[in-house]
């Protein structure tokens, strides 16, 4: 069993599961474990079948919750303590809250030896309407001077992610969403600076999960 706080690269891949029921979600993450670094899960999967869940995903891969969470200090605190208390190994939060509610995250992941990724901006077309740029390089710097563990930056705009890649330096991992279903290519985003894809439909709607998966893995060995 991989211990909660292993984020090794290995395969560059993180599978987004948000499938809405746990016996599809065990089925996929157990055909496809040993293909990616991590799942990432959220609202659709744990309100579908509860945080519960988690135990049994640990047990594949390090778990990463995507709650955007983005609340007052104490509200976060009391979330990410849900997060980690549950197995969780890292937690994904919005930084427009500012630096006291990001402070708060990362304070309660490091009481657990957990993680932040800070959502610097989003991958969908309506994404950068308010997550301008000036917007996202300053999220992103607040993701630094915050401590945090990595940000969030769009795959479906590599070259926005080489451009917060650049106000990051290489102290923080960069996650990038957006790859198949929304269009993004998982090569361009990792030549853009991004350490990990993450990938959901283009796996778990696939007729065929573990050689999509192994596709994705193919395209970013041919990058070394
Ligand atoms: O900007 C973001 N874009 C995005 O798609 C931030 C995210 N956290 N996500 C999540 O990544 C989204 O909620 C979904 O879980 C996953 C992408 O899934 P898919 O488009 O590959 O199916």
């Amino acid at each position: 069993m991989r211990t909660k706080t292993a984020f090794q690269r290995k395969t560059g891949i993180i599978l987004a599961l948000d499938v809405a029921d746990e016996d599809g979600t065990l089925k996929i993450t157990a055909e496809t474990a040993d293909l990616v670094d991590a799942v990432k899960i959220g609202y659709p999967l744990i309100l579908g079948t509860g945080l519960q869940i988690v135990s049994k995903l640990e047990k594949y891969a390090p778990v990463i919750a995507d709650f955007k969470v983005a609340d007052i200090p104490n509200t976060d605190r009391l979330i990410c303590e849900h997060v980690f208390k549950a197995g969780c190994a890292a937690v994904i939060v919005q930084g427009f809250t500012g630096p006291d509610s990001l402070a708060e995250c990362v304070k309660t992941a490091n009481e657990f030896g957990g993680k932040v990724f800070v959502v610097s901006e989003m991958s969908h077309p309506g994404g950068d309407h308010f997550f301008t740029d000036g917007v996202s390089k300053e999220i992103a710097a607040l993701a630094k001077k915050s401590g945090a563990f990595g940000i969030v930056a769009p795959a479906t705009r590599p070259e926005r992610v080489k451009e917060l890649r650049a106000v990051i330096g290489n102290d923080l991992k960069i996650i990038s969403p957006g790859v198949g279903a929304q269009g993004g290519s998982a090569a361009d985003t990792i030549k853009a600076g991004a350490d990990w894809v993450i990938v959901g439909r283009g796996i778990y709607s696939a007729e065929n999960p573990r050689g999509e998966a192994m596709k994705v893995k193919a395209e970013i060995e041919e990058l070394i």
